[in-house]
């Protein structure tokens, strides 16, 4: 048994140049851990909040609240914890805030102290996290979501939906799909320049592109599959992040980027004929956070061919996933750690998919940073696929990568665990 001694925090920076917070928790045995928070910027209403500094210092955003919250509220909460006592130390960090939305100390601390101390437990067995957290279970990489443009609240100005993802399921391991994914979004980028729509790098990684319509830029994903010679659908298929709370209001879904107007019936029209005429295997928010009614008609028409996901619509909260997919609203779940602000948190809402014998996707946000925690959680704890945005810049790079080192240490071919993945697609 190992006990914690201190828990410091400090503000860094994140992938977007704004401050975040960092947690470094140290064990009366010498073995420390740390991790850092992610910061979104299409979140949902049901998120823990994020504790920010206000005013006009860093557009408001400083994080030095959250530094003294930890120093002030939360280390003295866990001074002499058993480390190996995750749910025991999650329990105490929530006890301390007090909120039923962190919003206290911030839900960005608590992910940060939360996160430090299951890598600190993991030092302290001597195990690498991902082993730590499987226990003698046998584990696989997940299978990667990776976004190829970027659109919505990561690329303003562009088009309305906010990831358009490349899915390698034809991919016979982890190394093959991201090679697969590098051809497909190199091809894709290579297309852009040449048409001169190539406005940069989104958020995430993806390309900023313009396009005339949201339908083009799905179009677009399609040639690059194929002019990098996969077939979609068979190799290489297509995911959706619609994002929809950001463009909805009172029961109208707005694209400002073709000024068109939906309602629930005449997006739900749509949704069908994209996924009848593109090859699309997976949808995520595709109504808006509170559009329970929109989700589970969307479930009921199109989820015996399609990953439907909540993102914002569940915000990773056990409760929230457990009513709402018990009405028929989705059949998978985006789970990002810092949705709901602890580790134990965050596999509640796992296991409560699993339970519901829905898929789960586990995911990085749009502000990231060299952290590789969700990338051992995926592997630790058997969640099956991964999202992390796209496959430029390092924040990204950094967990594609720790994937590869995983993957070679459990060897290649045990290690794919994606065969009850889209069951409505024939199997190579
Ligand atoms: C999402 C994420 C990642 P954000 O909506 O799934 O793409 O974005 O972190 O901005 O919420
Ligand atoms: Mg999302």
């Amino acid at each position: 048994m190992s006990q914690i001694q201190s828990v410091r925090a400090r503000s860094v920076w994140d992938s977007r140049g704004c401050p975040t917070i960092e947690a470094e928790v140290r064990l009366t045995s010498g073995v420390t851990g740390r991790a850092i928070a992610p910061a979104g910027a299409s979140t949902g209403a049901g998120e823990a909040k994020e504790l920010r500094d206000g005013g006009a210092r860093l557009k408001g955003l400083g994080v030095d609240l959250a530094v003294s919250a930890v120093h002030e509220v939360i280390a003295p909460a866990l001074m002499g914890m058993d480390i190996h006592d995750q749910s025991g130390i999650d329990a105490a960090i929530c006890r301390a805030d007090g909120t039923a939305d962190k919003s206290r100390v911030g839900g960005n601390s608590t992910t940060a102290v939360s996160l430090a101390c299951m890598w600190a437990a993991s030092r302290h067995a001597k195990l690498p996290l991902w082993r730590y957290l499987s226990g003698s279970d046998e584990v696989g990489l997940p299978l990667p979501e990776i976004q190829i443009f970027g659109g919505g609240a990561h690329a303003k100005g562009s088009v309305d939906l906010q990831d358009f993802l490349a899915i390698p399921n034809g991919a016979k391991s982890f190394t093959q799909s991201l090679e697969w994914v590098a051809e497909v979004y190199h091809a894709a980028g290579k297309a852009l320049t040449q048409q001169g729509k190539n406005l940069g790098v989104a958020d995430e990684g993806g390309f900023w592109p313009q396009f005339g319509s949201n339908e083009g830029a799905i179009e677009a994903l399609v040639t690059a599959i194929e002019s990098a010679g996969f077939q979609p659908g068979r190799d290489v298929s297509i995911g959706l992040d619609l994002a929809s709370t950001q463009y909805h209001d009172k029961g109208v879904y707005h694209w400002r980027s073709e000024n068109r107007r939906f309602d629930r019936d005449q997006l739900l029209d749509l949704y069908n004929r994209w996924a009848h005429d593109y090859p699309i295997i997976s949808m995520e928010d595709g109504f808006a956070e509170d559009d329970i009614e929109g989700m589970r008609a969307m479930t009921q028409v199109l989820g015996h061919r399609l990953q439907i996901i909540g993102d914002d619509f569940f915000v990773t909260h056990a409760p929230r996933i457990e009513e709402r997919a018990r009405l028929g609203a989705c059949n998978a779940v985006l789970i990002k750690p810092n949705q709901v602000g602890t580790v134990s948190e965050t596999k509640q809402a796992f296991d409560v998919a699993q339970r519901l014998q829905i898929d789960s996707i586990i995911s990085a946000r749009s502000g990231e940073t060299e952290d590789v925690s969700i990338v051992h959680m995926a592997v630790g704890w058997g969640v099956p696929q991964l999202k992390v945005g796209s496959f430029s810049r390092s924040e990204r790079m950094a967990k594609w990568n720790e994937g590869l080192r995983i993957e070679q240490d459990l060897g290649r071919c045990l290690a794919y665990p994606r065969a009850h993945l889209f069951p409505w697609l024939a199997k190579p």
